[in-house]
């Protein structure tokens, strides 16, 4: 379990520093060939660059780890705030934060935090953003959560959530990644029947999407559809062109249109992969990336849940020690699963 924890957090980060150099981009087949070489590179022994940079998904990401290893649930939200903040203005290079997502923290610090979720709620005209933010840092959750209730790991969620986003679609892109995460940490082997995992992601979804108004019971087909969408591309006889894939689940900052893509990119793969396990990082990766769009936001998801489900041991050695900040990484790990299990430890 342990490797399982490295594994999901350091898929965060490498998927976000390899796929930062290539957002916003549509990758034609020259671009991909240079996508391979620039991966290639960063898993050899001769890369001498200095280390691959992360973005605001990693250090959201660690913010999130650092909060639940310090904070009890009283006070996580505030310092949650506390510490975006911090990590934001701390940095001396650009992270590439959504343009929404900047605003917001720089009136939290203005205003001293008196009003915690009251700036998420009046993003956007008070509409609140549907960005992937929530998303994209909600892995420590995953882990945190292992041995949880669903109602605990929402509650959460939600706590990790709304600091930033208010939208319902930006909160429950974050509860599908981490409950998508959480099915895989639990398994103990690397058999996982496809079709069984995408039932049980519909079935919750089915639940949370399912709202009352004053005419009754309605459905709010939203990630419920694109998880419908997913298994079709997934049950395909012929695989599905990235064109095909981007045009059903998406690529873009929307947390509808990139938190099932980066679950498809997974799945797809591991169908792919079903002998060849030690590939399926790589691969995951590579794969996220040619996709397009927001591709260190939805490789860093992908390759979180690669990591979740085999652990660190085929992730290139290199490949880690030539990304930004991965001995810290690998602490924040290590801790949560200390604090996660230490009951069991005690025993
Ligand atoms: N934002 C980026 N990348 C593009 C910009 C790069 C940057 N300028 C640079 O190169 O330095 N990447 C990062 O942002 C995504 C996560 O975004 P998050 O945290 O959800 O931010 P935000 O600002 O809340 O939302 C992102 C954008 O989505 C649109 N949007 C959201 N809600 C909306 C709403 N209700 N109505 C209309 N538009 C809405 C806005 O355009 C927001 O700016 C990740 O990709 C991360 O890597
Ligand atoms: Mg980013
Ligand atoms: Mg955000
Ligand atoms: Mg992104």
């Amino acid at each position: 379990m342990n490797s399982k924890f490295r594994g999901t957090l350091l898929g965060v980060l490498i998927g976000d520093c390899c796929g930062a150099v290539f957002e916003g981009e549509v990758l034609d087949a020259g671009q991909k060939f240079v996508l391979r070489k620039f991966i290639n590179k960063l898993e050899g022994v001769s890369f001498t660059a200095p280390r691959q940079k992360y973005t605001d998904d990693t250090a959201m990401t660690k913010s999130v780890a650092r909060c639940l290893l310090k904070y009890d649930e009283k006070s996580y939200q505030k310092n949650l705030a506390v510490d975006f903040v911090k990590e934001y203005c701390s940095s001396t290079t650009s992270r590439g934060y959504g343009d929404g997502v900047q605003r917001l923290l720089v009136t939290l610090r203005k205003e001293k935090f008196e009003d915690l979720l009251g700036p998420a709620r009046n993003q956007f005209n008070g509409t609140g953003s549907f960005g992937n933010g929530a998303a994209m840092r909600i892995s420590p959750v995953s882990l945190y959560c292992v041995n949880k209730s669903d109602d605990f790991l929402f509650d959460l969620v939600g706590k990790t959530s709304e600091i930033t986003h208010a939208n319902v679609i930006g909160i429950n892109g974050a509860i599908l990644q981490a409950l998508a995460i959480r099915e895989v940490l639990k398994l103990e082997s690397d058999d996982l029947d496809v079709n069984n995992y995408v039932t049980n992601l519909l079935e919750s979804f089915k639940k949370i999407e399912k709202g009352e108004d004053e005419f009754g019971i309605h459905e709010q087909k939203f990630y419920t559809e694109q998880l419908e969408g997913m298994r079709k591309l997934l049950n395909k006889e012929i695989l599905p062109s990235d064109e095909e894939v981007v045009n059903i689940l998406g690529h873009s900052v929307n947390a509808l249109y990139s938190v099932p893509t980066a679950i498809y990119c997974f799945l797809r793969n591991v169908n792919l992969l079903k002998g060849n396990r030690e590939k399926l990082f790589r691969s995951t990766l590579e794969y996220a990336i040619c996709l397009g769009g927001d591709t260190d936001t939805i490789a860093s998801m992908a390759c979180s849940l690669v990591g979740a489900f085999t652990g660190d041991s085929i992730i290139a050695k290199n490949l880690i020690k030539h990304c930004e900040s991965s001995e810290e990484i690998i602490e924040l790990s290590d801790k949560l699963y200390e604090i996660v299990f230490s009951e069991i430890f005690k025993k």
